[in-house]
C-alpha cells in the first residue's frame, strides 16, 4: 500500500468493557548491502515466504511488504532492493526509491552480514544513514557463521559511523534473536489502526509471487551464468474445475546465448527449474499446479528507460 498510509479499520479499536484497545502500526524498512540477508529476515519474521532469497546479489526488485502481527500491533517490514552503486538506469531508479522509502518509514533497520563485516557497500550505507533522523536499529546477521568476539568488535565499529537506538545479533536463517526485535521496535510505532487486514501477510499477489519463485529457481540453477536481468511474467493464470491451477509464464532474457544455457541440453535445465518452481508453488498455494515456462529473448530491457508499472518503479518521481 502506498495505500499503506490509508488506515485499515480492523475493529481492534472497538470498545471492550468501555476500555479502548490501542493498536500500533508502522513501516519498518530493512536496508543493507545486497546478500546480507534482508529477504531471509523478512520471511523469518513473517513466518512465510513472501520474498525470494538467493545467493546471487540484487534479486529483490519489488518493494515487498511483509506483515507481522504481534499482540495488538502490526509491523510492516519493507524489503528493499539493495543499495548499491548504480550503473544502469534501472539500478539508479531502485536506489532512489529505496532512499525515498527510508524517509517514509517509522523505523530503519540496517542489516549487516557479520561474516563480511563493514567493508564495501555496508560502509557506504553506514555513512549515508548517519543523517537520517528516524529511529535506527542495527541488525548483525549470520551470527551462526561468526565467532562472538568478532561480533562485539563489529558493533563497536558500526556505532562509530552513526548512533543506533539498539543492536540485535541475529541469524535470519535459523531465527535466533529475530523475535526480540519486535518488542523493541513496537515502542517506535505510532498508535494508529492497522494498515493491512488482519489475515494478510504480504502486499505481493499470488501471481507476482509465482513469477518471483520461478526467478529464484533460475538463479539457483544457473548461478553465474544468467545475469540478474532475467525477468518472469505470468501470461495465464487459470483455475481448473478440479481445483488445480494452470500457470503459464514467460521468461525474458537478453540474448540468444542465454536462451541456450537456460534451456540446457535436451531441455534438462528448464525442466529442472520448472519442476522446482512447480513443487514450491504447489506447497505455497496448497493445490496442484501445472506450470508451463516459455523462454523469449527481449534485448536489453534493463537499459530501457520506460517506467515499469509491474515493478512499482518509475523514472518520473
Ligand atoms: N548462514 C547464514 N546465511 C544466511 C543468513 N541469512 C541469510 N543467509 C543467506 O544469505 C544469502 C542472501 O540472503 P538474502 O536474504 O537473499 O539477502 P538480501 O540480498 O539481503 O535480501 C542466502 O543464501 C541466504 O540463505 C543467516 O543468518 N545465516
Ligand atoms: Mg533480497
Amino acid at each position: 500500500m502506498d495505500k499503506a498510509r490509508g488506515w485499515y479499520n480492523t475493529g481492534t479499536q472497538c470498545l471492550t468493557s468501555s476500555k479502548e484497545i490501542k493498536t500500533r502500526a508502522g513501516l519498518i524498512t530493512l536496508i543493507g548491502a545486497p546478500n546480507v540477508g534482508k529477504s531471509t529476515l523478512l520471511n523469518q519474521l513473517v513466518g512465510a515466504k513472501v520474498s525470494i532469497v538467493t545467493h546471487k546479489v540484487q534479486t529483490t526488485r519489488r518493494r515487498v511488504h511483509g506483515i507481522v502481527i504481534c499482540n495488538n500491533d502490526q509491523f510492516i517490514f519493507v524489503d528493499t532492493p539493495g543499495i548499491f552503486e548504480s550503473r544502469r538506469p534501472l539500478d539508479h531508479v531502485m536506489v532512489n526509491k529505496t532512499w525515498r522509502q527510508i524517509k517514509n518509514s517509522d523505523v530503519v533497520c540496517l542489516v549487516i552480514d557479520s561474516a563480511k563485516g563493514l567493508k564495501g557497500e555496508s560502509e557506504v550505507i553506514l555513512r549515508k544513514i548517519s543523517c537520517i533522523k528516524l529511529p535506527k536499529i542495527l541488525l548483525i546477521n549470520k551470527i551462526d557463521r561468526v565467532k562472538r568476539e568478532k561480533l562485539f568488535q563489529l558493533v563497536i565499529n558500526a556505532n562509530e559511523y552513526t548512533y543506533f537506538d539498539n543492536t540485535f545479533m541475529i541469524s535470519a536463517l535459523n531465527g535466533d534473536g529475530c523475535k526480540d526485535i519486535l518488542n523493541h521496535i513496537r515502542n517506535f510505532l505510532p498508535v494508529v489502526p492497522w494498515l493491512y487486514p488482519p489475515n494478510q501477510v504480504s502486499n505481493v499477489s499470488q501471481r507476482m509471487l509465482s513469477s518471483e519463485i520461478t526467478r529464484e529457481k533460475l538463479y539457483l540453477c544457473l548461478h553465474q551464468e544468467l545475469p540478474y536481468s532475467a525477468r518472469v511474467e505470468v501470461e495465464c493464470w487459470e483455475e481448473k474445475i478440479d481445483g488445480s491451477l494452470k500457470i503459464d509464464q514467460t521468461i525474458y532474457i537478453e540474448r540468444l546465448s542465454q536462451k541456450r544455457i537456460l534451456i540446457g541440453n535436451k531441455g534438462k535445465t528448464i525442466k529442472r527449474i520448472s519442476s522446482m518452481a512447480r513443487k514450491e508453488l504447489s506447497e505455497l498455494l496448497k493445490r496442484q499446479v501445472h506450470l508451463f515456462l516459455l523462454v523469449k529473448v527481449r534485448e536489453r530491457w534493463v537499459d530501457n528507460s520506460e517506467p515499469d508499472p509491474e515493478m512499482g518503479l518509475s523514472f518520473l518521481d
